[in-house]
């Protein structure tokens, strides 16, 4: 059958109704088409109200979300002159992430999506020195992060030649991933050798996921305990899980998680020190959970950690003979920089 024989099929299906047939049948179809109406206003999208000529943003209906990309038409009708010029580089933005060329994000005039264009795009590739060309210098750094922990290379680390505690930081994190992901077993004890307090553990608990399948028993004997200790705090459900593993604060901790019910999200959260840093934090970074100043410096883990950007394992962060605490009272630097 061809198209015109089908149309004149349905054209003459329709002739053969009379007209009162045919107005009832579209009674009914309206009636549904209100009812549908009716019941989708019903479940009116939350959040921001949608403009009835052009609905942009992110919708929910029911339990899915929609996402209506801004259009040019839509920009226009923004109120302020920032805020149509932000809604055009956003739009901008998502053809240049797709062009893939870094240089274009140049020509985007709002500065916290032009740091995000240059930063998504640069941080994928491994040419750092890009980075620095990122005008928001804390994006600058995690570009040079990202780019380390991809490629695992601590070259990349010379971005902070004139700061040498990041650049050690930097360089501990290249080689903790770059152990982690070595895909040997050998070398595991060489996590042992980092210094920045996050490293070590992020290089060992990484390993023996990744070299050991979170089994202890073939892991080198100076690192059972350790290994013991992270599994067990993971999956204990009563006293007698904590009181097997062998070190006191993971020990502790873990009395802590099960007293509490295990419930991950208040536990998480206690800070048995009061020093400003979850338990789960100290341990992660091997900081003393039970001790607010764990180096004996004056200052709190804490403060140290926040306030201070200095180390709280080390009472003298910059080596000049004067303690953090001491140089914190007297006003001088700490870190030396
Ligand atoms: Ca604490
Ligand atoms: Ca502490
Ligand atoms: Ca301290
Ligand atoms: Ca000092």
């Amino acid at each position: 059958m061809s198209i015109y024989e089908a149309i004149n099929e349905v054209r003459e299906f329709i002739n053969s109704f009379d007209k009162r047939k045919l107005a009832l049948i579209l009674i009914i179809i309206l009636a549904i088409v209100a009812f549908v109406f009716y019941f989708k206003k019903d479940k009116a999208p939350s959040g921001p109200p949608p403009s009835a000529s052009s609905p942009t943003g992110v919708f929910k209906i029911g339990d899915d979300y929609f996402y209506i990309p801004e259009t040019k038409e839509s920009c226009a009708q923004k109120k302020s002159e920032s805020e149509k010029q932000r809604c055009l580089d956003e739009i901008a933005l998502r053809d240049i992430i797709k062009n893939g060329d870094y240089k274009e994000c140049f020509n985007l005039k709002t500065a916290e999506i032009k740091n995000e264009c240059l930063f998504n795009l640069i941080s994928q590739g491994a040419d750092s020195s890009l980075c620095a060309t990122i005008p928001d210098k804390e994006k600058a750094e995690k570009c040079i992060d990202r780019i380390v922990v991809l490629t695992k290379d601590s070259k990349h680390c010379d971005y902070f030649n004139n700061a040498p505690l990041e650049k050690q930081e930097c360089q501990d994190r290249a080689l903790a991933f770059k152990i982690a992901e070595s895909g040997r077993t050998d070398d595991i004890l060489e996590c042992r050798k980092i210094k920045t307090l996050e490293y070590p553990n992020l290089c060992l608990n990484n390993s023996i996921k990744n070299k050991f399948n979170n089994d202890c028993t073939g892991v080198p004997d100076e690192i059972k305990d350790y290994c013991m200790a992270v599994n067990l705090v993971a999956v204990a459900t009563s006293e007698s899980d904590c009181l097997k593993i062998n070190i006191e604060n993971y020990k502790k901790f873990c009395l802590i998680e099960v007293a509490l019910g295990n419930d991950i999200k208040i536990a998480r959260k206690v800070d048995s020190d009061n020093d400003g840093l979850t338990d789960s934090n100290e341990l992660f970074t091997s900081l003393d959970p039970y001790d607010s100043d764990t180096d004996k410096d004056g200052l709190f883990d804490g403060d140290e950690y926040i306030k201070y950007n200095t180390n709280p394992k080390d009472a003298d962060t910059d080596g000049d003979g004067y303690t953090d605490g001491e140089e914190v009272k007297n006003g001088t630097n700490p870190t030396g920089q």
